[in-house]
């Protein structure tokens, strides 16, 4: 709910003295500098300085636990003077494995998550999973045609599990905007499909809807469109109290957000609980192919435009996939942006590591417990930013 409140403060625009919490200083920011009785106005970065509780001059993790009782609620953090993420989790990659092999074999061209690993995951704090599939192996005839019941039953099954351990569940069609292989254009077609896997999950609320996985090389208005036809669907299905997780063009880049994807500000929901969803990583061009970030400022570097797109735009966004390999200034990188966005949450609602999953092996981002490569370097890394 502090969710939605917090959105409905931004968009309602400036006031005499900003807010709890509110933006009061910023490059570009016009808005009121002063802030109301019982906060303070503190720097956070050059672009947004927030209304915080009480007067000292310095923050410290003390004086953000002993909020007054008008602020909302907040926990300490390693990062002080910004609030929890909402999400904050892996992505669960498998079941789209084997891309181009359709329908492919269980256990040999694909594979779901392993729940124990994502219990090990949910048990540190880990609130948030993003579960990779393959819309070939859902419906392999056309995208309108009914379901395969076994790989559905297996999907449904690691989204229940991971919802009924209190967690959120991304469905996350990991299909580039094509269908085997082409760009799909018909988007009267991909509103059915959206209609027709919403009502699966149209009950249980915990289950966020991602559009599609990274959309790229393709018109700029087809991506809109299709991004609108399965808010349409999906509303459709009786789906009404989840979360939508858009995705762009340009592979849902953050770094080119505002040039690539302004026009996707036109998206519009009945139930208002649309989530920009944008991937980022930090190696020179920036495909997450390579373990070398580019310096240890890249994160923040890389995100700040969008930011400010989301801050204007009144839009909320989550990082769906970012990553670093296992050296230091990727570690100082991963957390200036994770520093980057807790500090802006009033527009970033989370962000999930790429990726966890069973079959990763020594892939340089593995955050598959006990042993991968991602998890035994970040994992304390990551866990100062659960929820
Ligand atoms: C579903 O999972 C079971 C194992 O739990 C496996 O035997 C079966 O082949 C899987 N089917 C598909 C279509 O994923
Ligand atoms: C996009 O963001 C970058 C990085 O902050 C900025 O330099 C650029 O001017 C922005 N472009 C637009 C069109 O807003
Ligand atoms: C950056 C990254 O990790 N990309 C991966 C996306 O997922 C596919 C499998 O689903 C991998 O092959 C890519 O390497």
């Amino acid at each position: 709910m502090k969710f939605s409140i917090l959105a409905g403060v931004f968009t309602a625009g400036a006031l005499a003295q900003s807010g709890a919490w509110q933006q009061c200083g910023g490059q570009n920011y016009q808005g009121s500098t002063t802030c109301v009785s019982g906060y303070r106005c503190v720097y956070v970065n050059d672009w947004y300085s927030q209304c915080q509780p009480g007067a000292a001059t310095t923050i410290t993790t003390s004086t953000r636990s002993s909020s007054t009782s008008s602020a909302p609620t907040s926990t300490s953090t390693s990062n002080p003077g910004a609030k929890k993420f909402r999400w904050f989790g892996v992505n669960q990659s498998g079941a789209e494995f084997g891309s181009g092999k359709y329908p492919g074999t269980w256990g040999v061209e694909f594979i779901f998550p392993d729940n124990a690993a994502v219990q090990t995951l949910i048990n540190q704090g880990y609130n948030t999973f993003r579960v990779s599939f393959s819309m070939e192996r859902l419906v392999p005839n056309t995208l309108t045609s009914s379901f395969d019941a076994g790989y559905l039953r297996n999907l449904t099954n690691s989204v229940n599990f991971i919802t009924n351990a209190g967690a959120w569940a991304v469905l996350d069609p990991h299909n580039y905007g094509r269908y085997y292989g082409n760009i799909i254009t018909d988007t009267a077609a991909f509103r059915t499909f959206h209609t027709n896997l919403a009502k699966q999950f149209a009950s249980n609320s915990r289950v966020i809807f991602d559009t599609n996985n990274e959309y790229n090389t393709m018109s700029q208005d087809l991506v809109l469109q299709l991004n609108q036809a399965a808010i349409d669907g999906i509303r459709a299905a009786g789906a009404t109290s989840q979360y939508i997780w858009v995705e762009g063009n340009s592979w849902s880049g953050a770094w080119t957000w505002n040039t690539t994807n302004d026009n996707m500000k036109a998206l519009t929901d009945p139930q208002n609980k649309l989530v920009y969803e944008m991937h980022q990583y930090l190696d020179s061009d920036g495909s997450g192919t390579t373990p070398t970030c580019v310096n240890d400022q890249i994160g923040v570097q890389r995100v700040i435009g969008a930011t400010n797109w989301l801050r204007a735009n009144g839009k909320i966004g989550v990082i769906g996939e970012f990553a670093g390999g296992a050296n230091s200034v990727c570690q100082t990188a991963v957390t200036g942006l994770l520093n980057h966005l807790q500090e802006n949450s009033d527009v970033w609602a989370g962000a999930l590591w790429w990726a966890a999953g069973p079959w990763w092996g020594n892939y340089i981002f593995s955050f598959e417990p006990p042993s991968g490569t991602g998890y035994t370097n970040y994992n304390s890394l990551l866990r100062k930013y659960v929820p």
